[in-house]
């Protein structure tokens, strides 16, 4: 039995940190200082116990040492990961590297007949043209482009190992004479010539989770011709006041009587788990809108600057439309896509309630308790998208609102505010 324990120990050493400075006697006794993390092996005795500092071992003396709690390891790696990549590249393209979220994208019908749209009613101004799809993944909008219009040359850029693949599709369908796939980040790769459109499909959850749009803009700075064409040209996040019954239901109001029992204390766990962080993947029914829905940001891809990317605001005023119970925010987005001839048709890509549903469906924010609204109330306020200062993928969505009740109802006039990490 103690042989089994000793060797479990061994397997996983449980980290701890010194309480006050310690000078080792003897050759098997370990010095350390205040502070210093120290890795225990075994415990032979509640005395004493076998130790590595930084790759030295000896015994130490237990009561100068404190358990180090999850929180403080979690806070610990996430710091050591930080200074290796705030950028999480490893991870992210890696993920690219699968063909898991390549399916997603090309099975969103929408999504991807809309990029298909956009290259079919501008092909006769494509022609000769000098394109750029970055982040081409398996290279669909590169292959439209060749197949619906006679670009002079489409620089494919991936990062991923997909690239390697996407070379293959290009050459299976015949169009490696005007494709080029290179492999690559946006950012460091080099082009033989300035580009006349720069088109991505880079938008993330609530528009900018994943800020690839910076490299977006990183491009366009560097291989964007002047007067070149982005697509899209423009974005912009929309946001509506709703119920989310089902959800709340399913989540929170579940506690209240399960089998007959009162679970209510379990409520306030229940909060944080569930409703701190956004609900990504939501599909909110019109029905459930409680105002009529309102663009809080509208971004120019022509402009917008990599800085203005660290805090992005709006404002919106919503007037309650049907009496109903406010549970949260939706939010979702919108793309145009100029059209290379002056006075040409804009094609929009919608992903909003209204619109056929796309693999990014929409974003729920819930409150923390609902609040009843009667139609004729406003709801007035601000969101703010505060970009992770660390981890560069990630971002904070603080909401701000207050209710004006119609009514002489003072208990309804509320105001509140809620920060949402996505997801650091
Ligand atoms: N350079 C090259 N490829 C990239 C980059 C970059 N900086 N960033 C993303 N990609 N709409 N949120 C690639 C990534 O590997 C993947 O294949 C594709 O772009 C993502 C497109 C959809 N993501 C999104």
């Amino acid at each position: 039995m103690q042989a089994e324990k000793e060797e479990e120990d061994e397997a996983s050493p449980e980290q701890y940190v010194a309480l006050s400075h310690f000078t080792g006697g003897g050759s098997d006794q370990l010095s350390f200082s205040s502070g210093d993390t120290l890795l225990v092996h075994s415990k032979p005795s509640p005395e004493w116990w076998w130790a590595d500092l930084r790759g030295v071992v000896g015994y130490v003396p237990a009561s100068y040492l404190r358990l180090v709690t999850a929180e403080e390891e979690e806070d610990q790696e996430e710091e050591d990961a930080s200074l290796e990549d705030p950028w999480q590249d490893e991870e992210y393209f890696g993920s690219y590297g699968t063909l898991r979220l390549h399916l997603e994208m090309l099975s969103d019908k929408s999504r991807t007949e809309t990029y298909r749209q956009v290259i079919l009613s501008n092909s006769a101004s494509l022609r000769d043209k000098v394109v750029m799809d970055l982040g081409c993944g398996t290279g669909i909008i590169s292959l439209f482009c060749a197949q619906l219009a006679q670009p002079s040359v489409v620089y494919a850029v991936e990062a991923s190992s997909m690239a390697g693949y996407t070379r293959q599709l290009v050459k299976q369908n015949s169009c490696e004479e005007v494709v080029t796939v290179l492999q690559g980040r946006a950012e460091e790769i080099e082009l033989p010539e300035q580009v006349d459109v720069l088109v991505s499909e880079w938008m993330g959850n609530c528009l900018l989770f994943e800020f690839m749009v910076e490299s977006v803009l990183q491009a366009r700075d560097r291989w964007l011709r002047d007067g070149g064409v982005m697509w899209p040209s423009s974005a912009a996040l929309t946001l509506v006041p709703c119920q989310a019954d089902s959800y709340y239901t399913e989540k929170m109001a579940f506690w209240e009587r399960p089998y007959g029992l009162d679970f209510t204390p379990l409520q306030p766990l229940a909060q944080q788990e569930f409703f701190t962080k956004p609900k990504f993947s939501h599909l909110i029914e019109p029905d459930d809108c409680l105002a009529a829905p309102c663009d809080v940001i509208c971004l120019d891809m022509n402009t917008l600057q990599v800085t203005d990317l660290e805090e992005i605001k709006g404002q919106f005023h919503f007037c309650v439309e049907k009496s109903g119970v406010f549970h949260g925010f939706t939010a979702w987005f919108t793309v145009h896509f100029e059209s290379l001839e002056a006075g040409g048709a804009t094609v929009e890509l919608n992903t909003g309630p209204n619109s056929q549903p796309t693999h990014w469906k929409q974003t729920l924010f819930m409150l923390d308790r609902p609040v009843s609204v009667y139609a004729g109330d406003s709801i007035s306020g601000s969101i703010v998208l505060h970009r992770n200062p660390v981890w560069r993928r990630h971002m904070t969505v603080t909401l701000q609102w207050s209710i004006n009740s119609s009514t002489e109802d003072t208990e309804n006039c509320q105001v509140g505010t809620k920060s949402f990490p996505m997801w650091r």
